[in-house]
């Protein structure tokens, strides 16, 4: 009977930026109101850990627990929690969706603004930590997910139930990087068959951005990255073209999209985190009707700059996305089945899967570029 109780069990403890994880013995409390503690069964890392695990300064909170893309069964439920029981299969998501909130209940937006997005180092609702070291120490949490534990608390409005049925290590993707990529061409764009897309980046979001447009029957996608050998996997994702960035050629990247477009490219994803990329992106993005959509992270205060003047006759759009513009809670299950029906591949984007104790290892197969997803079972 370990409801009510703290659990204890292992954890990867981030204790100081850039340093490796530290597994330990941590002491997770019960679930508050609207808080589920789950069992984590698999978690991957997405490049979002890593960012923060290596900012010195901001917002410099440790010890902490990283890790925001996994999957879960339920252990037990706070006070107030109906939509799932223990033995649920869950799937938590940094973005909250509490489904009552002005933008929860828009079909426009899903930056719901009852738990609005924030790094913050509590849980979201009650701004308090349910982790302790075995010192005592408070752990202090990430994303609202903290998932590089055996068990995590999560806020009810950050979880999505899933059909268990499907393979964990395949659905706990669907929890950060693939479906913010797929979500940012089928939500965020609305990509139209018969598009042109130009997607500035092919780690696992571009590439996902990539399968996205690829669903929804984008006829040309065009690549773009310094390292060539990315053709070859984008390939797999319906990449049609590829450009090579940084070359000291004469020609910006921009230049030779709206050259091979005559015109630009109906919709641009930036998916780098380079205020200059997206600049480039807006400039071959088609006037009149192009969108350009930007899913990279560039270091805070970083600025666009952009002329006034060509923004003014431009009929463009620039917009940003979290999450993909996905609603958690509705829009998981939808690709989900997508999946199960063979049409959304998610297999291809594992390239590795490691034990729990390897999971510094993760840290070091994506720094060296090797990896899309290194899935972590616990
Ligand atoms: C990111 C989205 C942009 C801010 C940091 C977290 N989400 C997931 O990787
Ligand atoms: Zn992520």
């Amino acid at each position: 009977p370990t409801a009510g109780n703290p659990i204890r069990c292992k954890a990867a403890v981030s204790r100081k930026p850039g340093e490796p994880l530290v597994l330990e013995e941590i002491l997770v409390a019960p679930p508050c109101c609207h808080e589920v503690r789950i069992r984590i069964i698999c978690t991957s890392l997405c490049q979002s850990d890593v960012t923060f695990w290596k900012l010195k300064d901001f917002p410099g909170v440790f010890p902490r627990i990283l890790g925001h893309e996994a999957i879960g069964v339920v252990e037990s439920v706070g006070e107030d929690v109906d939509e799932v029981k223990e033995g649920d299969m869950v799937i938590p998501i940094f973005m909250s969706d509490c489904g009552d909130c002005a933008d929860c209940r828009s079909k426009k937006s899903n930056l719901c603004s009852k738990l609005p997005f924030k790094v913050s180092p509590w849980m979201p609702r009650h701004e308090t930590s349910r982790f302790t070291d075995l010192n005592g120490e408070v752990i202090y949490h990430f994303l609202s997910v903290s998932s590089f534990s055996q068990y995590t608390v999560v806020d009810i409005a950050h979880l999505t139930k899933i059909d268990p049925s499907i393979p964990p290590n395949r659905a706990c993707l669907l929890s950060c990087g693939v479906s913010t990529g797929v979500g940012a061409a089928w939500r965020t764009a609305n990509v139209e068959a018969g598009s042109t897309v130009a997607i500035f980046g092919l780690g696992s979001i571009g590439l996902a951005v990539a399968e996205g447009a690829r669903l929804c029957g984008a006829t040309r996608i065009i690549g773009v990255d310094m390292n060539p050998n990315k053709f070859e996997i984008g390939k797999t994702f319906g990449v049609t073209d590829f450009v090579r960035a940084g070359d000291p050629g004469s020609k910006s990247v921009s230049q030779v999209i709206n050259e091979m477009t005559g015109g630009g490219a109906d919709y641009c994803f930036e998916c780098v985190g380079l205020a200059s990329l997206v600049r480039e992106a807006y400039s071959c993005c088609r006037k009149g009707w192009g969108k350009t959509i930007v899913l990279g992270v560039d270091k805070p205060g970083a600025e666009l700059s952009l002329s006034s003047f060509d923004v003014l006759h431009s009929g463009k759009i620039l917009t940003g996305c979290l999450f993909g513009g996905l609603k958690a809670k509705s829009d998981i299950p939808v690709l989900l089945k997508r999946y199960m029906d063979k049409e959304l591949q998610l297999d291809e984007f594992v390239t590795h899967e490691i034990k729990f104790e390897d999971i510094n290892k993760a840290f070091d197969l994506l720094a060296e570029g090797k990896c899309l997803r290194c899935v972590i079972w616990m």
